[in-house]
């Protein structure tokens, strides 16, 4: 590289680094306005930063990957406006029971067998009750067993349940704040922003890893984002993992016709999570089959290092295997 450039690189860096936290009166780590001045940077400069704090905290060009199955589907209780399984909304989702052993089995060893490292089981419960807590721990020790991390996603959790998941194994406990504070209550009814914080805190207290993001494109405004990141940077200790989903609309669910969020507006929020949360892994969640490559492709330039790999996320379709496999190829991008 010639000396002009050299010091072209240099300058840009001391531009960029210019936007740094600025203090809270709050004391928090990260002022509202400092993350606001991310998300206004010049889109370049913004995924300039994010992919230098990137790689000095991890391994650059890798990607973590981590397989879903649905091991309840349909019929929950909850009105989360975006989500195919609420009773509440009529959507093309049939309702299934808590899946058998064996099959959840299989489903891990597919998985592994394609290359996955995590594999989560989400089901569609307010929260689990202690019968079906029992067969969920039998799943976790099994998955352990095939030598994969786990995860679950099993809704509210109540005093001594995240406990139980400790001891049969479970590494990573997935619950998202999903929005802002300010705008949870026009996306979510049937429970409450500080039931969720409730859960993580029981999550945390029972050292289980924490997995903790949520979803744009639900109709916020940049603002929004900026709410839901200074909720997840600030925690006491952030989330170990951060899924950052794109709302996927689907028929029936009152969120349906939402007008769509700019991808490059996505790419932000995923680079401003990884600046805020340095040593978080920051999931390229839901939405990658609206994506084409190249938004995915910045997406991992911007930080994101981990994906949902497989063809289905819960109930709503993912990219296949061997499309994903071609573009790690193309990319170079090595996965664990
Ligand atoms: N029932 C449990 C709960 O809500 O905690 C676990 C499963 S729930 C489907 C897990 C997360 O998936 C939600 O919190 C939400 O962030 C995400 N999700 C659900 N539907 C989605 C959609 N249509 N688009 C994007 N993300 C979605
Ligand atoms: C998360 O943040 N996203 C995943 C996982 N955690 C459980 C779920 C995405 C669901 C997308 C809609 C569906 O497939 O039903
Ligand atoms: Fe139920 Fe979870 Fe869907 Fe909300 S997001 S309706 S709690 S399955």
């Amino acid at each position: 590289m010639n000396k002009a450039n050299n010091q072209f690189i240099q300058k840009k860096v001391e531009f960029i680094n210019k936007t740094s936290n600025s203090q809270s009166t709050l004391n928090e780590k990260w002022a509202k306005e400092s993350i606001t001045e991310l998300f206004d940077l010049p889109f370049n400069d913004l995924i300039f930063k994010a992919h230098a704090v990137h790689i000095e905290n991890f391994e650059p060009n890798t990607v973590q990957l981590s397989t879903l199955l649905s091991i309840k589907t349909g019929g929950c209780s909850e009105d989360c406006g975006y989500c195919p399984q609420s009773a509440r909304f009529s959507t093309s989702v049939d309702n299934e029971p808590l899946m058998q052993l064996e099959e959840v089995i299989s489903a891990a060893q597919a998985a592994k067998a394609a290359g996955a490292t995590r594999f989560c089981m989400g089901a569609a419960w307010r929260s689990p009750k202690e019968k079906d807590l029992k067969h969920v721990t039998e799943m976790i020790s099994a998955v352990k067993s095939l030598g994969l991390e786990s995860c679950a996603t099993l809704g509210m959790l109540k005093e001594g349940q995240a406990e139980q998941l400790k001891a049969a194994g479970l590494d990573y406990y997935n619950h998202n704040l999903d929005t802002a504070p300010e705008i949870y209550g026009d996306i979510i009814s049937t429970r409450t922003y500080q039931d969720r914080l409730d859960t993580l805190a029981r999550v945390r207290d029972a050292e289980i890893h924490v997995c903790c993001g949520g979803i744009v494109g639900l109709g916020e405004t940049r603002e929004g984002r900026v709410g839901l990141i200074h909720q997840l940077a600030n925690m006491d200790k952030p989330p170990e993992s951060v899924p950052i989903n794109l709302l996927t609309q689907v028929e029936g669910t009152p969120l349906m016709g939402t007008e769509g969020l700019d991808h490059f507006e996505f790419v932000r929020t995923i680079a401003v999570a990884r600046i805020t949360m340095p040593n978080s892994y920051v999931r390229l969640s839901a939405g990658r089959e609206m994506m084409d490559d190249g938004i995915q492709a910045l997406a991992f330039f911007s930080g994101a290092n981990s994906i949902f790999y497989g063809e289905e996320l819960l109930t709503t379709e993912n990219p296949s295997t061997i499309k994903d496999q071609e573009l790690f190829r193309r990319l170079d991008l090595k996965t664990n």
